[in-house]
C-alpha cells in the first residue's frame, strides 16, 4: 500500500458522518423525553498496524482490503439495556442513507471467548471529489455491560498478544456470563420500576377525578 493516509480518508469521513447521524438519533430521543436506546456512540478507523496484523492473520491481500476487511471503519453504539439493542437495530434497518449487507447476532450466539454484541456491516456512500465511493463500515451494538467486558478482554488480549492463558480465558468466560446476568437483572428491575410508576400514575389520576 503506497499511501495509507489517502486510502483511509473516505473511511475517516464515513466514521465522522455516522457518529453525527447516530448521535442525532440520541438527541431526538432526549428532546422527546422518551428513554433513549442510545447511551453513547464511538467510532474509529482501524490503525494501520492493526490492519496489517489482521490482514496477515486472515490471509487478506492488501489490494483486497476494501471488500476483505469489513471493519476498517468501525462505529459502536452502546445501550443501557439489552432490549434497546433491538430498538436500535430496527431503527438502523429503516434508514435509507446506507445499505445493510450483513448482520451477525453474537448475543443469541455468543463467541467462544464469551463476547456478546450485535454486528451489522453497512455499505455506506461517501461523497468524494472523485464522485461517490461506497465503503464498508462495521457497526457494533452492545450494552454497557457487554462493552465493559469487551473493553477489558480486548486490552488483556493485547497484553498477552492474543495468547491468554487457559485459566484466565475460563474466568473471562465466567465474567461474560456475569455481565449478561447483570443485563438481565437490570431489565427486570426496570420493568418492575415501570410497573410501579404506572400504578402510582393511575392512582394519582383516579385521585384527581374524585
Ligand atoms: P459527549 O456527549 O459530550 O460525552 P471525537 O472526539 O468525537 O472525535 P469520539 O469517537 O466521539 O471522538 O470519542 P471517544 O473517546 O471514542 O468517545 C466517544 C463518546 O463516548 C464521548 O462522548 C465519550 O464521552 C463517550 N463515552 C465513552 N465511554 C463512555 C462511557 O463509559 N459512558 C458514557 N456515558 N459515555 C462514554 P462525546 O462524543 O465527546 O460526547
Ligand atoms: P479491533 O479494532 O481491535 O476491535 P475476527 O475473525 O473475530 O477477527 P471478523 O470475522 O472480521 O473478526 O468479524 P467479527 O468477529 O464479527 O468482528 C470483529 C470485531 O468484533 C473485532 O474487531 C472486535 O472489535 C469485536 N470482537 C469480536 N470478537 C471479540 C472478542 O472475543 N473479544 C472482544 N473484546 N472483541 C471482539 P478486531 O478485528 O479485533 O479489531
Amino acid at each position: 500500500m503506497s499511501n495509507w493516509n489517502i486510502f483511509l480518508t473516505p473511511y475517516r469521513q464515513a466514521v465522522e458522518e455516522l457518529k453525527i447521524k447516530l448521535k442525532g438519533i440520541r438527541e431526538q430521543y432526549q428532546q422527546s423525553s422518551k428513554h433513549t436506546p442510545i447511551e453513547f456512540v464511538t467510532g474509529r478507523v482501524k490503525p494501520v498496524s492493526s490492519i496489517l496484523d489482521k490482514a496477515k492473520r486472515k490471509n487478506i491481500p492488501l489490494d483486497k482490503l476494501e471488500e476483505g476487511m469489513q471493519d476498517l471503519a468501525g462505529v459502536r453504539i452502546v445501550t443501557q439495556f439489552v432490549e434497546d439493542i433491538e430498538t436500535v437495530v430496527s431503527l438502523i434497518r429503516t434508514r435509507k442513507d446506507f445499505e445493510i449487507i450483513e448482520e451477525r447476532d453474537y448475543i443469541i450466539e455468543k463467541k467462544p471467548s464469551g463476547y456478546r454484541s450485535y454486528h451489522l456491516v453497512l455499505r455506506y456512500p461517501v461523497q468524494t471529489i472523485e464522485g461517490e465511493k461506497k465503503i464498508l463500515v462495521e457497526l457494533q451494538v452492545r450494552t454497557l455491560a457487554m462493552n465493559f467486558w469487551a473493553t477489558i478482554e480486548h486490552s488483556l488480549n493485547y497484553k498477552y498478544s492474543g495468547e491468554i492463558p487457559e485459566d484466565i480465558k475460563m474466568r473471562l468466560q465466567r465474567a461474560a456470563e456475569a455481565a449478561f446476568l447483570l443485563d438481565e437483572e437490570m431489565s427486570i428491575i426496570r420493568d418492575e420500576v415501570r410497573e410501579a410508576q404506572e400504578i402510582i400514575t393511575k392512582k394519582q389520576e383516579q385521585g384527581r377525578k374524585l
